[in-house]
């Protein structure tokens, strides 16, 4: 009850969602995940297309966190759309994560993959060719997408947001103005790994996205900076593990976060989260709403 969040057209019982990316590629590790404790979970990206993904190697470790490129890897929807209706049984809302290179494709996967609970374009994977990014940071495209997904499907819209731009408000506005229910902050951002033996680019795909820790402060000052320009809420992801990091995004203005990197090493990662956080609201006497952006009452 104390954990329950409206956020972005969805009625979540605790804040912690499974980021897109992470275990969504089958019904039955999205119900898993969901019952370890997530309160809404996002499928993997799904085309229009069945695509292979780029060459491995396709993600590395690093201290800080990863980079991966794994090349938007999915069935298509034709082949995904069991999956989903598999998911749909989990007891949590099932989030469709969609992409496409056009206003014409997302319309089409959006139609593909009925009776989401709700959809997030993913317009912003930094090493997609034709797609992700190069859709997500033309503020004009964005806004049309939303637009056009929004009044195609019965459910609320997400849109999620690359931090490789100079202005992430300027993006998000265009969601903003395009319908979008939420916008979720942030995907990867842009890096490479060399090896210095071989002096190659480790990655098949040789530039790829960061995520985890290292991307946590970047994460939390978009969600921050767009907590104080939109009036929708924001979905913050990007390097949370535990429930101060949870802590450190609402206070930033995060509705809910989304928790991606940190599954790898913990798949407990959603019930640790939600207690913790639980328990900081108890000690503090505060409510979850209180929580929400309050350093922003600072300025
Ligand atoms: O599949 C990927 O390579 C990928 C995607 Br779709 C994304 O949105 N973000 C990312 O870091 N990788």
């Amino acid at each position: 009850m104390k954990l329950t969040v409206e956020a972005g057209g969805l009625t979540l019982t605790n804040p912690t969602i499974l980021a897109a990316g992470i275990l969504g590629t089958t019904g039955a590790s999205l119900k898993r995940v969901a019952s370890m404790g997530a309160g809404a979970v996002v499928t993997k990206s799904i085309g229009a297309e069945p695509k292979y993904g780029h060459p491995n190697p396709s993600m590395i470790r690093l201290e800080c966190g990863y980079i991966n490129a794994m090349g938007l890897p999915n069935p298509s929807y034709k082949e995904f759309l069991p999956e989903l209706e598999t998911a749909k049984d989990s007891g949590v809302p099932v989030i469709a994560s969609i992409f496409g290179a056009t206003e014409a494709e997302f319309i089409e996967v959006a139609k593909g993959l009925p009776g989401a609970s709700a959809y997030e374009l993913n317009v912003s994977c930094p090493h997609a060719r034709g797609y992700g990014m190069q859709v997500g940071t033309d503020p004009a495209l964005v806004k049309a997408i939303a637009h056009a997904v929004k009044g195609t499907v019965n459910a609320p819209v997400w849109v999620k947001l690359t931090p490789n731009v100079t202005d992430i408000t300027s993006i998000g506005r265009a969601a903003q103005e395009g319908g979008a229910d939420a916008v979720v902050a942030i995907n990867t951002l842009k890096a490479i790994a060399i090896d210095i033996d071989s002096g190659y680019p480790i990655l098949g795909n040789i530039q790829g996205g960061l995520s985890g820790p290292a991307i946590k402060p970047v994460a939390v000052r978009c969600v921050y900076d767009l907590y104080s320009a939109l009036d929708i809420p924001v979905i913050g992801a990007g390097g949370v593990s535990s429930w101060a990091d949870a802590v450190e995004f609402i206070m930033a203005g995060a509705a809910a976060v989304e928790i991606g990197s940190a599954v790898y090493d913990d798949i407990g990662v959603f019930a640790a989260v939600s207690m913790g956080l639980s328990d900081y609201l108890d000690r503090k006497n505060m409510t979850l709403k209180d929580l929400t952006g309050m350093a922003h009452r600072m300025v």
